[in-house]
């Protein structure tokens, strides 16, 4: 079979997706129109090509502008159905989506509206597709570390019914640039002892991206980095992931743009180093539409990657996951 076909049919997992970030232009227009929303563009296309940035702020002004479309349980759930129902075609057997609550109860949206859709759709989408998922509930950086500590509260109830709620960890997104990670310990220190698994974007402080990866490493337990390329650069941080067995969720997508020159190089390098790598999409609505098979194929033709790498990277998502090791060995 040719390369397109192998990719397509390689059983993948899902760990660095934004479900805000997978919100499509179509689906801006439906949502608009069901809420009696205002819409700069009329059509698809336009708000597409309305899509340009050029680093991570601005790609977060446009980001946060879309989240505002999202009003009802039945937006949530549409939003998160539409998703898990595209990659489910891509063979992808099991993803765990990131989701920012804070960008929701900020604007006077209940988190039980938020997760009870994105719940809705997960059971719904398991039943009809078979695609199995988790959330995993994001602080956003640039807010107080009281914000995620009263959202990480307004949780809980949800935490109490874990195979209900199917928030399974927590995350830390979006400004990075003079927000680190300790400046949550106190919140990820409360999930870590109630036994939510832990993850932190890392990458795009470019004063303090070496001592960011440290904190979440050494001082905080995350147990994956989401991109976190910027390890290569210091040995010690290199050997301090492959000592904890750290797994990172690179995403090769045009992303590009907000983090220049990755995705090349680096994945050779880190195969090379003999760290864990999977291959993701991020924000497949913002970037082209670029969701699980597309990105192995970005990855593939970048790095050069030969089926049995492809295969390798596919294997350390499942192992990564956030699961039973009954359900793991259904994959493995
Ligand atoms: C994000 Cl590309 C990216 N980086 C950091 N935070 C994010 N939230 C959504 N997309
Ligand atoms: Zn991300």
């Amino acid at each position: 079979v040719c390369m397109q076909e192998f990719l397509e049919k390689l059983p993948k997992a899902e760990l660095h997706v934004h479900l805000e970030g997978t919100l499509e232009a179509d689906l801006k227009i439906k949502l608009a129109e069901r809420n009696n929303h205002p819409l700069r563009s009329s059509s698809a296309e336009e708000i597409r090509q309305g899509y340009i940035y050029h680093d991570l702020p601005s790609f977060l002004t446009l980001y946060y502008e879309g989240v505002e479309l999202l009003q009802t349980e039945q937006d949530f759930h549409d939003l998160c159905y539409d998703y898990l129902k595209k990659v489910a075609q891509q063979n992808v057997l099991y993803t765990e989506m990131f989701f920012d609550p804070q960008l929701h109860t900020r604007r006077g949206i209940a988190f039980g509206t938020v997760i009870r859709g994105f719940n809705a759709a997960q059971e719904e989408a398991e039943k009809d597709f078979g695609i199995r998922s988790h959330l995993i509930m994001c602080f956003i950086r640039e807010m107080s570390a009281d914000s995620a500590d009263e959202t990480f509260t307004q949780a809980l109830p949800y935490l109490e019914r874990p195979g209900r709620s199917r928030i399974i960890g927590v995350g830390l997104d979006s400004d990075e640039k003079g927000n680190p990670p300790a400046k949550f310990a106190k919140t990820f220190a409360r999930a870590r002892a109630l036994g939510l698994h832990l993850t932190m974007h890392c990458d795009l402080d470019q004063q303090n991206t070496h001592e960011h990866i440290r904190q979440a490493l050494q001082d905080l337990g995350s147990e994956r980095l989401d991109h976190g390329l910027n390890v290569l650069e210091k040995p010690e941080l290199i050997a301090m992931a492959r000592d904890k067995g750290v797994t990172f969720t690179l995403c090769p997508s045009p992303n590009d743009v907000i983090r220049p020159g990755r995705s090349r190089q680096d994945i050779r390098d880190m195969l090379a180093a003999g760290l864990k790598i999977t291959i993701n999409s991020d924000d497949p609505g913002y970037m082209q539409s670029v969701y699980m098979t597309e990105s192995f194929a970005k990855a593939q033709s970048a790095a050069d990657l030969t089926r049995d790498e492809l295969m390798q990277i596919s294997r350390n998502a499942f192992q990564a996951a956030w699961i039973s090791d009954d359900e793991r060995a259904l994959y493995l």
